[in-house]
């Protein structure tokens, strides 16, 4: 197939528009096929963009520029016609300035290279949850993600160009045209004040410069599954959320799904394939970073399907000891690995993986042995903090046969968390759907290096949306609201949980990992009413001996810390959710400002 054999005018006229600007040498439509994916791998290893693993099998490993490591949210951008609408938490450009900027910043940006076209859906081809793009890139590298993340296929784009079918379209370069004899380099991109990341939501467009990392680049994810699709969730009356999905089975075989929304690089890969520590108690995976979900009239119900097809996972912490499902994924093969290190016996190696290698060549391409340091006395890390592995869904020991379901899993609960070191407990549940949208509302996470700006900063993180939400977060919030409104609508319950808690000493009070499953369990109970609870000021929390403890080494003095309320530690917070909330000036929902007059009046804060 080629574009002047397109019949679509919209498609066509796109397409035509990027490759007239761009100046490719040459256009090359993707069929996703294993055939392609191969012969861009090794084309890669050719030019030395990729490195082929002796194990896993059919593995590779990128090395990206130093610069261009992670998302760089200050570089990202809400497009829409009014500023107002892109909200106090987003970046705003106006549409047409921007789109103009676009014209002299893509103006031969492809000069000596492919240009690909990679027709794409989120979520089974055929689901009505689904929706479809399309991204045009020079990104060799992002053609076999996206093989690995989204369902490419060829039949999609023959579908749009004669059924009309809709879909995002979405623009990529790296920003590093090979301008006469220039040669290419490993990881082309454009300095950190040249990137952007946008999108139109008035249109349903992305437009994506000078990254190749991650959700920079595999416009499938976050630019489209959660920043346009947040929009299109608000007009059809849905949800778009940064939310793994896990199927939870007793063991008297009784199933319950359920969703987590956790901030960028806070456990959502680990909680969505976790091997439970209490017996008989069972979970497999659905989904680890997004979920799209939609009332079925049949059963009032929110429906979640997992939009991906593949896992794009945090790889530092990564073992057999934390989570055995995620190695065998990637071990299984058909895995690329990026800013991790390489091996001598060439494979691969993270920080707090099972080995501990005596030599290795870090993700900057030094060589490395343990405890080395860098010019400044500090210890070097083998692997970036955010080095990541790519590999198929399908390969996940534990993915649930229903992972693939057209009609989505019926959501039985849904989790907020974060990485809290002080005053968050461990679990709490909420009183109701408002007082859950509030938990949502009010999340905070220290940061992480899934961002390029910062780590260990506390800040509120809204439903761990605050860098993906595409439209004004307060209406988000009241999108939440209404949602809970809908007539005939057989809620989740709403649970706050914090893994991350902190002795003063700096240790972890909570082991973490498979013994997740026993607030799970908890939640589970919980959801039939079923669980043993005590009211507190800031929710419903585990009554005493109700969460399964047995066989862990939790001390007495920690359970407390992690099952009681802080409330001097709550009272002190109370200012920062004030200002918090003031941000939102008149998009603030009335329904939340209430909860929070709730929450002052229960920890005791006065104004
Ligand atoms: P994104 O892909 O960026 O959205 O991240 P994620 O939310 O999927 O996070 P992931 O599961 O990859 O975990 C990120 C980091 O948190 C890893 O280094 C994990 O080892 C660590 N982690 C995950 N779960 C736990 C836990 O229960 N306790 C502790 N202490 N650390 C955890
Ligand atoms: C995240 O940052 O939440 C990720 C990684 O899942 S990225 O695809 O880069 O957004
Ligand atoms: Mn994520």
């Amino acid at each position: 197939m080629e574009v002047k054999d397109l019949k679509n005018e919209k498609l066509k006229s796109w397409l035509q528009y990027w490759i007239d600007l761009c100046t490719p040498d040459n256009v090359h439509i993707c069929d996703g096929t294993p055939e392609e994916y191969d012969c861009i791998c090794n084309m890669m290893v050719k030019t030395g963009a990729f490195i082929k693993l002796d194990k896993p099998q059919n593995s590779y490993y990128a090395r990206s520029d130093k610069t261009d490591v992670a998302r760089v949210e200050s570089r990202t951008f809400i497009c829409s016609e009014k500023e107002e609408d892109a909200g106090p938490t987003n970046h705003w450009k106006d549409p047409a300035e921007m789109k103009a900027e676009f014209k002299e910043l893509f103006k031969g940006v492809m000069a000596g290279r492919t240009l690909y076209v990679i027709p794409f859906s989120m979520g089974p081809v055929d689901s009505p949850i689904a929706k479809w793009g399309i991204e045009i890139t020079d990104s060799p590298y992002v053609v076999v993600n996206m093989i690995i993340m989204t369902r490419v296929s060829k039949t999609i784009i023959e579908r749009i160009d004669s059924e009309d079918h809709e879909f995002v379209p979405a623009v990529h370069s790296v920003g590093y045209p090979l301008i006469g004899d220039m040669a290419d380099i490993p990881w082309p991109s454009a300095p950190v004040d040249k990137k952007y990341i946008t999108h139109f939501p008035s249109t349903s467009e992305i437009i994506s410069f000078g990254s190749g990392y991650g959700g920079n680049a595999l416009l499938g994810k976050k630019c489209f599954a959660l920043r346009i699709a947040t929009n299109l969730a608000r007009k059809e009356g849905w949800l778009a959320e940064h939310m793994l999905i896990l199927k939870l089975t007793s063991p008297e075989g009784k199933v319950k799904y359920v969703c987590a929304a956790f901030p960028s690089a806070c456990g959502k890969t680990n909680l969505a394939m976790v091997r439970p520590t209490i017996p008989g108690w069972k979970v497999q995976t659905i989904g680890d970073d997004i979920a799209w979900m939609k009332f079925n009239e049949k059963d009032g119900k929110l429906h979640a399907i997992n939009p991906e097809n593949g896992f794009f996972g945090v790889a530092p912490g990564t073992s057999m000891k934390s989570n055995p499902n995620a190695m065998e994924t990637i071990n299984a093969g058909n895995t690329i690995f990026t800013n991790v290190a390489l091996t001598e016996d060439g494979g691969v190696w993270w920080e707090d993986s099972d080995t501990k290698p005596e030599f290795l060549i870090d993700w900057q391409r030094r060589p490395w042995t343990p405890g080395c340091k860098d010019s400044a006395g500090v210890e070097r890390k083998a692997a970036h903090p955010n080095s990541r592995f790519t590999t198929p869904a399908k390969q996940c020991p534990v993915i649930a046969p229903e992972w693939e379901d057209p009609e989505g899993v019926p959501v039985d609960a849904i989790l907020f968390g974060g990485r809290r070191k002080t005053v968050v407990p461990l679990v709490t549940a909420a009183r109701n759907w408002e007082h859950g949208v509030f938990l949502g509302a009010t999340m905070s996470s220290e940061m992480t290096k899934a961002t390029l700006e910062g780590q260990g900063q506390l800040r509120f993180d809204p439903f761990a949306m605050l860098p993906f939400c595409g439209y004004n977060m307060g209406d988000y919030f009241q999108h939440w609201l209404n949602i809970g409104k809908h007539p005939g609508a057989n809620l989740p319950q709403i649970f706050y949980v914090n893994w991350f808690r902190r002795g003063e000493d700096g240790h972890f009070l909570w082991p973490g990992y498979g013994d997740n499953s026993r607030v799970l369990k908890w939640i589970f109970e919980y959801c039939d009413g079923k669980a043993a609870k005590k009211e507190t000021e800031i929710g419903f929390m585990p009554a005493d001996g109700a969460l399964d403890l047995n066989g862990i080494n939790v001390s007495a003095e920690d359970q407390k810390a992690l099952l009681s309320v802080d409330k001097e530690g709550w009272k002190k917070a109370m200012p920062e959710f004030e200002k918090h909330f003031e941000k939102f000036g008149s998009h603030l929902p009335a329904e939340l400002r209430a909860q929070l007059d709730i929450l002052e009046k229960n920890v005791g804060y006065e104004k």
